[in-house]
């Protein structure tokens, strides 16, 4: 049976694989807008070290008769942001709408490690909350965001909402992990939450990331338009 140090040691390897691709992609100097590189480097780079310092069983935190892996969370406290930066930098959005997103993106992660850190029933109305935040975000995402991506043409709206709808559904099963896992319900081992979490984060940010960048190419070239590219507004 696996255990989790090795599940931690894979995840570490697999982010450390997709930091070394996305910044290869920056150097190789293609037309693509190097902070879309950028984002997704760091956000491999920022899972790297979280994996390997559980690997390393540091921040393995003891709350009643389970663990809480408090890397993981601030691997998400970090790295959710970026993802919904891409997104933004992708669609156009202003800078304030972008604030918004990210201050309830923090609610959501926020209250699902305090929740996690509790050990009463509070913690499932903590959940219900950031729950309730990620409903909200769900709804920047399908509506404002992805009316203004289709305001930059037909090729940026449809390459927005194929990763629109990856992102919403990979990240819905989080919250359905968290209640059926130890924190939540307690239904699921140890091990196979960990092989869970670890096989959507590799899918969210590296999956997602080399998606991302190889339909971007695809558009380049058939369009001869650079995208991802600069917002047409200024920042
Ligand atoms: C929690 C519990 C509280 C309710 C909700 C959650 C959602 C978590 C999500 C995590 C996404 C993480 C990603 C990480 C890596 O790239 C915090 C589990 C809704 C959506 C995408």
């Amino acid at each position: 049976m696996i255990d989790t140090t090795t599940l931690f040691w894979f995840g570490a390897l697999g982010m450390g694989a997709g930091t070394a691709a996305f910044v290869r992609g920056s150097l190789s100097g293609d037309t693509s807008d190097s902070r879309y590189y950028a984002i997704l480097a760091a956000v491999s780079l920022i899972a790297a070290i979280a994996y390997a310092l559980m690997a390393l069983g540091i921040g393995w935190l003891p709350v009643g008769d389970r663990i809480v892996f408090v890397p993981r969370y601030v691997d998400w406290i970090l790295t959710t942001p970026l993802l919904l930066a891409f997104l933004g930098l992708l669609s156009g959005i202003g800078r304030r709408e972008l604030g918004l997103v990210v201050v309830v993106n923090t609610v959501v992660m926020g209250g699902g490690l305090a929740a996690a850190l509790l050990s009463g029933a509070a913690r499932f109305w903590l959940f219900g909350l950031a729950a309730a935040a990620y409903v909200a975000l769900v709804y920047l995402l399908l509506g404002p965001m992805s009316e203004q991506a289709s305001e930059r043409g037909p090729a940026v709206g449809s390459l927005f909402g194929s990763l629109r709808n990856l992102t919403v559904v990979l990240w819905s099963v989080y919250p359905i992990v968290w209640l059926l896992g130890p924190p939540g319900f307690d239904l699921l081992t140890l091990t196979v939450d960990v092989m869970l979490v670890t096989y959507l984060d590799l899918l969210t940010k590296v999956g997602f990331g080399l998606i991302a960048l190889n339909a971007g190419a695809t558009i380049e070239t058939e369009l001869g338009a650079s995208v991802p590219a600069e917002s047409s507004r200024p920042s």
